[in-house]
């Protein structure tokens, strides 16, 4: 048996797409949607004061296309969190005007491969990464993958010593884009159907599909990659709410 990487886990994380049912939402007085609209702001509120106390994070996204219309990410010291936001969220009026798109429930996750320190404590840096503030870049791109179980192409059947050398090199394409793109792994292995959750921040979309263009080059990415659908959006900010949401 090949030996598993050791991860290292954070904060848990939930993704959570919906499209707005925009009939349904015309179909309120100007009271009710004002009713909803401050409803929603009131958890935006709850989620800012909870990210300065520095017990979670989140990110809204106003998503691309037809898949959804806003992303909702979250994260949480618990999954009990999760849930309890979830399960509230979903008993407003607000979202009895959405729909259910998608979702994707995993937990912050570092793997160790190439540690930088090898002492093993948990540095200030590694901190940072595994309970992260979520950054309000204008952009963000989100999607799942696997590493590959096929045939000889098996990431898991590789010895220890192969992918170490192959994550390093993953890992020198990603830090040629060190201040560009903000990446957040997120590990779903036994969590939800994919292995991870790739979430990308950006202030520039185009560096998105420059990043993910360049990996499918490189052997770990080309040969042992395979993703789901992606998602790209814009940074949809509590201030940019009710115009968002105005019909
Ligand atoms: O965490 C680190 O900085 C160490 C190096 C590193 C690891 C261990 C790293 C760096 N990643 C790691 C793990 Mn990554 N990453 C992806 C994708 O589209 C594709 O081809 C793949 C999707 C992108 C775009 C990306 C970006 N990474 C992982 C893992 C877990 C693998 C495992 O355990 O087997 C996955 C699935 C994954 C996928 N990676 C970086 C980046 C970027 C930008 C970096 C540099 C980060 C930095 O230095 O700040």
């Amino acid at each position: 048996m090949s030996e598993a990487a050791i991860t290292l886990e954070g904060w848990y994380c939930l993704h959570d797409f919906r499209t707005m049912d925009w009939a349904a939402w015309k179909t309120l007085s100007g009271d009710q949607r004002e009713y909803a609209i401050n409803e929603f702001l009131t958890f935006l509120e709850k989620w800012e004061n909870v990210e300065a106390n520095k017990v979670g994070s989140h990110a809204l996204y106003s998503i691309m296309g037809q898949k959804a219309d806003f992303m909702m990410m979250l994260l949480r010291p618990t999954m009990e969190e999760l849930n309890e936001i979830e399960n509230a969220f979903n008993k407003t009026a607000f979202a009895q005007h959405t729909v259910k798109e998608y979702s994707y429930v995993s937990v912050v996750e570092l793997s160790t491969y190439n540690p930088q320190n090898e002492s093993g404590e948990m540095d200030p840096m590694i901190k940072a990464r595994l309970f992260p503030e979520l950054p309000k870049w204008k952009h963000v791109c989100f999607y799942p993958m696997d590493k590959r179980r096929d045939g000889e192409d098996n990431w898991y059947m590789l010895p220890m010593e192969e992918r170490k050398k192959m994550m390093y090199s993953h890992g020198m394409i990603g830090r040629g884009y060190a201040g560009k793109v903000k990446q957040i792994i997120t590990g779903s292995v036994g969590l939800d159907d994919w292995e991870w959750g790739v979430t990308l921040f950006s202030n520039e979309m185009l560096q998105f599909k420059k990043l993910v263009y360049e990996m499918r080059f490189d052997e770990v990415s080309a040969r042992y990659g395979e993703f789901g659908s992606f998602y790209v959006g814009n940074i949809l900010t509590k201030e940019a709410v009710p115009a968002y949401l105005q019909v």
